[in-house]
């Protein structure tokens, strides 16, 4: 600004002789400051103001506490310009802030205290908090936990999504029955973010792509047909036990302000602003289902439209400190989060082709450098295909560049593999047939530099079914990492009784940061002492829930009890229907047995919860028969509190905080080879819970660490499924498997007639989940947990010993393995 050295020098000085270097943080300034968010931002009286508006000022002056370590994050790594990965992904589920921020930051007693003086409860105020549900399942809150560990392990990285104006919708139960509401989650501001409305870019739509002249040579030009604004909306992310504040950059689409003459020239000025108008429904609403893709426009336009804003953003900050693209490999590592945002590397070639004019062979081999992908499917079948028709109307130049990608692997591919077409059109990135295809996952297979999948069961798959032939091809491209959660939110958050509790015999916090500890807890499994605090710990957990049932549903439910939970979307393969068919045995047992037998059973409270998609049709259809069983069971006086069943409705981040604490035991019993790893299982474990489960997923290196004697293990295994497939109806199920399937049948819970197709699905020949082949196993599994429980110093233990084996399973440990062999990063920390 026309200023010296010396004149800036001084003007810095001036300013920095204002303020205080950093906010304060005892609990006369957290008070005075809460006030003054009262007062000056959320505008009320400091005299009166009442919870929500308590949480609102609160919630400001922690961000305030974010934002300074968020700049002086992105001031010393944009000075150290080391090598950053950027996480792309449609979706993070990232819950409720608050409690997360100032546990990270190390000052929730502090606020706690501060509160107090002012009449308020930090609990409470963070019950007004809603949850920021930008996902669907385990894949949206995996990226939410990678962000923590990526915070906490002070790797210079970006998240980057969309920031969606309806979340994922919210499950209202009526009669039974999941309705859908919109959740419409920015109604009441959101002030963990910060709107940037000086970093936007345009992204550019449809139109035709011409070839022009540039310096004697033939380039590309796309003349969009549609251009909409990619505004950028920041969510710092704190680490835990470090200064280092990362961005969550989601976009939001405006108009463009970039004037379209012709339609205003019409006369028709409101038409013309309505339409432009429509251009913020590219990131209004987040697509409710968690695994199909059904080829829609809008859909496609979310994907490009994010990763578009989302590679200008990389580039320009690539460019303020380098000219040569040959640099960018070393600067920048990119990873997409599934299939979805694989236009990023259309997206990267054509920015480097037709923009920065680099010739193909240098541009691809840039890009395949830098790409990372990692893919959470296991069914071949679910794999992303965009229709060819729909992606050259919406990206003309993504087309072309897709098709010349094609081309020169087919030719290489011939190469190598010969004239085997069968093959060659198996790997082909075009899907020929009646309607051609773009397969989105052979484009970022043969453009990425490693795929990973997110289990050691999951890889083996990826060779043998999902991606056989490219891993043949590239067996050193193809790898895993297998998931995990943060023990921050999923124990330090949530569980908070616990927390303390392995401090204190750990004799130190360091777990928090160093999950391998926990692994000391295994000397004192057996020592009363830790049995009868960890039992205690429990019990608190198992009121909370206990009072959060009732007072949804009404059902009083017994702390004596089992409380036997399996949370998670609601789909044929995860098998909510063995749980309820199982629940039909347990109750029909019950009711034919003798008084005598009745004393020796263990009481259950059977907690299920989940989404379902709203137009998968069966899902639906386990909620409601879910909702008749426990009708049926919860009224029946000869069954008391011998057995119960809820179901706990709208499940998300913040109901699993509370309802995995309070678990004695988890169900994670997917037909095996369908769960590509799971994560649900992770923090149950984390919280001591005992595992019921198959050998599916993540389960199988649970069992490593946990030993299966600590868990209840069943169900036919994965090399045993294609041989029981083939044998179909000659599989007879078993007796006491027909019965309960019959009283579902015959209207013993009513809705005969809606619950026939349901029941259908488990006919002998039609049975592709093997409900009926597993169900033996299954309630052995059940009548081994019952054994268990009964001995409460052996149970005890194996919780102990559950928490213990947990280590592995820190997501800390998951980014550690992709920063070390998949991004090649650094730890970059800010030396204050
Ligand atoms: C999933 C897998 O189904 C799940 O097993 C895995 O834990 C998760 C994260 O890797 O990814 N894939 C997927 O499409 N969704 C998942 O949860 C929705």
């Amino acid at each position: 600004l026309g200023m010296d050295f010396g004149q800036r020098k001084a003007k810095a000085e001036k300013m920095f002789g204002l303020m205080d270097v950093f906010l304060k943080n005892d609990s006369v300034s957290l008070q005075k400051d809460i006030l003054d968010h009262v007062e000056y931002t959320v505008a009320r009286s400091r005299f009166s103001f009442d919870d929500f508006e308590a949480y609102q000022a609160l919630s400001h002056s922690i961000r305030d506490r974010l934002i300074e370590r968020w700049h002086d994050t992105h001031l010393y790594v944009k000075k150290q310009d080391p090598k950053r990965v950027y996480f792309l992904s449609l979706e993070f589920l990232m819950g409720r802030s608050m409690t997360n921020s100032v546990i990270n930051l190390g000052i929730r007693d502090q606020y706690a205290d501060a509160l107090n003086q002012l009449g308020f409860e930090f609990e409470v105020l963070a019950e007004q908090e809603g949850d920021a549900a930008l996902g669907n399942g385990g894949l949206a809150r995996l990226s939410a936990c990678l962000m923590d560990s990526l915070a906490t392990l002070d790797y210079p990285a970006w998240g980057y999504g969309l920031r969606y104006q309806y979340g994922l919708f919210r499950q209202i139960i009526l009669d039974g029955f999941q309705l859908e509401q919109p959740d419409y989650w920015l109604n009441f501001g959101n002030p963990w973010e910060i709107e940037r409305v000086h970093v936007s870019y345009s992204v550019k739509f449809y139109g035709t792509v011409e070839e022009e002249d540039l310096d004697g040579e033939r380039t590309k030009v796309w003349i969009p047909g549609e251009t909409v604004e990619a505004v950028a909306y920041d969510n710092p992310i704190p680490g835990y036990g470090t200064r280092s504040a990362l961005n969550l950059r989601l976009w939001a689409a405006k108009p463009s302000d970039k004037y379209d003459m012709e339609s205003y020239n019409t006369g028709d000025y409101i038409n013309a602003i309505m339409n432009r108008q429509k251009a913020e429904t590219i990131s209004n609403v987040l697509y409710p289902d968690d695994r199909s893709y059904q080829g829609k426009e809008l859909r496609l336009k979310q994907q490009y439209f994010f990763v578009s804003a989302s590679l200008q953003d990389i580039i320009r900050r690539f460019k303020d400190n380098h000219q040569n693209f040959d640099e960018l490999p070393d600067k920048v590592a990119l990873q997409i989060n599934d299939t979805h945002p694989a236009l990023a590397i259309v997206e990267l070639m054509r920015m480097l082709l037709d923009e920065e004019h680099l010739d193909w062979n240098r541009a691809f081999e840039i890009t395949c450098k830098i790409f990372s992908f990692t893919t959470h499917t296991v069914e071949p079948g679910g794999l992303e295909k965009v229709p060819v028709d729909l992606l050259g109307h919406l990206l003309p130049r993504h087309l072309q560049i897709i098709y010349e990608i094609n081309y020169k692997f087919m030719e290489e591919l011939k190469k190598i593999i010969g004239q085997d077409y069968d093959r060659l059109s198996r790997m082909s990135i075009i899907e020929e047939g009646a309607v051609k295809n773009v397969r989105v996952a052979n484009l970022s297979i043969v453009c990425s530099h490693t795929v990973n999948g997110v289990s050691k069961v999951h890889l083996q798959l990826l060779k043998e079914r999902v991606f056989k032939d490219f891993c043949e091809l590239w067996p050193q491209k193809f790898h895993y990492k297998t998931n995990g959660v943060t023990q921050r939110r999923w124990v330090v958050v949530s569980n908070p009784n616990l927390c303390s509790l392995i401090s204190k015999w750990l004799g130190t916090e360091s777990w928090i940061r160093n999950v391998d500890l926990l692994g000391g807890l295994r000397q004192y499994a057996t020592d009363p002492d830790l049995q009868r605090e960890w039992k205690m710990a429990k019990k608190v957990n198992k009121l909370r829930l206990a009072e959060y049932i009732e007072t949804l549903s009404g059902v009083k439910v017994s702390l004596d009890a089992m409380f036997d939970v399996q949370v998670k979307r609601i789909h044929e393969y995860k098998r909510q229907l063995l749980n309820i068919l199982g629940v039909i045995h347990r109750f029909d047992c019950i009711k034919n047995m003798s008084a005598s037998d009745k004393g020796k059973v263990v009481p259950r409270v059977c907690i299920i919860g989940g989404k379902a998609a709203p137009g998968y049709d069966i899902a639906k259809k386990i909620i409601k028969l879910c909702h008749a069983v426990a009708d049926k069971i919860n009224n029946d006086a000869d069954v008391g509190d011998l057995l119960k069943l809820v179901f706990i409705p709208d499940y998300n981040v913040s109901v699993a905080e509370l309802v995995i604490p309070g678990s004695d035991l988890s169900q994670h019993i997917s037909t095996a080879g369908h769960e590509a790893s799971g994560t649900g299982s992770m923090k149950f474990l984390m919280n001591g819970c005992l595992l019921l489960a198959t050998a599916d997923g993540s389960t199988v290196e649970i069992m490593e660490e946990v030993g299966a004697e600590n868990m209840f293990i069943f169900g036919a295994k994965l090399d045993e499924i294609p041989a029981l497939r083939e044998k179909g109806a000659s599989l007879k199920a078993p007796l006491q498997f027909a019965r309960v399937v019959r009283m579902v049948r015959d209207g013993y819970f009513g809705f005969e007639d809606y619950f026939k197709s349901l029941c259908d699905t488990l006919e002998e020949e039609k049975d592709f989940y093997l409900l009926g082949y597993d169900f033996t196993s299954y309630l052995e599994a059940q009548a081994a947990a019952d054994r268990a429980f009964v001995d409460q110093e052996k149970w005890t233990q194996m919780s102990i010993l559950s928490t213990a084996g947990a280590g592995k399973f820190s997501s800390d440990r998951t980014i550690e393995e992709y920063a070390k062999h998949t991004w090649g990063i650094e730890p970059c920390k800010c030396p204050f």
